[in-house]
């Protein structure tokens, strides 16, 4: 079994600074288990373009304020601690914080470690 501290990830190369955001990513690629999981700080005042074509991505929010913005009917989700949002087809959106908001993140298929958002919002596919 692997037990990891959030401590222990803080300052490693498995925390990685997008400038609007913060991900502490605490299970990879690496750690064979078919997913990520990070924590991640969204900060407040900022708005990201997101599209995960590459990827499936789950969202759950504990902390702050926000909301998301689904691109293709301009609907606008409001997100506090204890909404979760799935995007299940690929859904490209902006998102938006008021608060800092931390999020719980896993993707499918899992992170390696070290992405950031191209000009698109799009992770790389990972062909390993
Ligand atoms: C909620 C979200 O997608 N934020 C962007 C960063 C991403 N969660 C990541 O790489 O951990």
């Amino acid at each position: 079994m692997k037990v990891v501290k959030l401590e222990d990830i803080i300052g490693t190369d498995q925390d990685v600074d997008d400038g609007n955001w913060v991900s502490r990513r605490l299970i990879l690629k690496q750690d064979k288990m078919g997913y990520s999981v990070h924590d991640t700080i969204i900060r407040a005042g900022t708005e990201t373009h997101i599209w995960y074509q590459n990827h499936l991505e789950t969202v759950y929010c504990i902390e702050g304020e926000g909301e998301v913005e689904t691109l293709s009917d301009n609907k606008i989700h409001p997100i506090t601690a204890d909404t979760l949002y799935a995007l299940d087809k690929h859904d490209e959106h902006m998102l938006r914080a008021t608060k800092d908001m931390r999020m719980i993140c896993v993707f499918n298929p899992p992170l390696s470690g070290r992405e950031t958002h191209d000009e698109n919002g799009v992770y790389p596919v990972d062909d390993d």
